[in-house]
């Protein structure tokens, strides 16, 4: 697998023009074979580490996107301890499953960042989920890319500045584009607006997967 993806995808694609430095857009990079490698290793790690409804902190209100991870840390939130990534899953106890080695591949050829990812946070959005504007600012590796895979339902991503209030736009993240927020926009504000209900076939039982692949600690 990792060669063939290797020799599939050899050269360095070009993202999409006219973003703003730091954000590197690629619709479609990932065909659909891949896209449905990416399926079955979901499927396959959820057995283990199933989707759980993650709280806010303090408020203990629950999100509307269901969670899990893969790879060695996972981040997670509940009302007692908030933001963190810990290395088990908070209701099974267990490590977090592997992460599929075509993720690691892809961080090194579209990242080239010295250390691999440490954590997979797989979202999972029904038809009505939908995130927050935040930042992604919970790791000690603050300078290391951070990159995401689409999977399933298309999603409006909201792109916003580095303050809350900065103006925004949005993108139309489809299955297999992967979106990359590193430098001057590794802690732009984000979110996830609305989900479009049944605008892919990816997924059996219907909704969008989003894979985020992040270095927590210092290399
Ligand atoms: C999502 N993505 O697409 C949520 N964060 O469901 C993120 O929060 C995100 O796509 C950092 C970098 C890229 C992302
Ligand atoms: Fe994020």
């Amino acid at each position: 697998m990792s060669l063939e993806f290797l020799s599939g995808l050899a050269d360095l694609p070009s993202p999409i023009p006219g973003l703003p430095e730091g954000v590197r857009y690629y619709p479609g990079l990932i065909g659909r074979r891949r896209q449905e490698v990416l399926r079955v290793a979901v499927a396959e790690a959820v057995k283990t580490a199933p989707f759980y409804i993650p709280r806010m902190p303090r408020s203990g209100k629950s999100m509307s996107v269901q969670m899990t991870n893969m790879g060695p840390l996972g981040w997670l939130t509940d009302k007692e301890k908030g933001y963190r990534y810990e290395p088990r899953h908070p209701v099974t106890g267990a490590p977090w499953p592997p992460m599929p080695p075509l993720l690691l591949e892809m961080w090194d050829w579209l990242t080239a960042w010295p250390a691999p990812p440490e954590a997979c946070l797989v979202n999972y959005y029904g038809p009505h989920a939908k995130m927050g504007a935040h930042q992604d600012r919970d790791e000690e590796a603050i300078d290391a890319p951070v990159l995401s895979v689409s999977l399933g339902d298309s999603a409006r991503f909201r792109l916003g500045g580095l303050k809350r209030s900065d103006p925004s736009r949005h993108l139309l993240l489809h299955s297999g584009d992967v979106l990359i927020l590193e430098g001057p926009s590794r802690m732009r504000f984000h979110g996830i607006e609305r989900v479009l209900g049944g605008s892919s076939g990816l997924l059996p039982e219907g909704g969008r997967i989003n894979l985020t692949l992040r270095r927590v600690t210092l290399a």
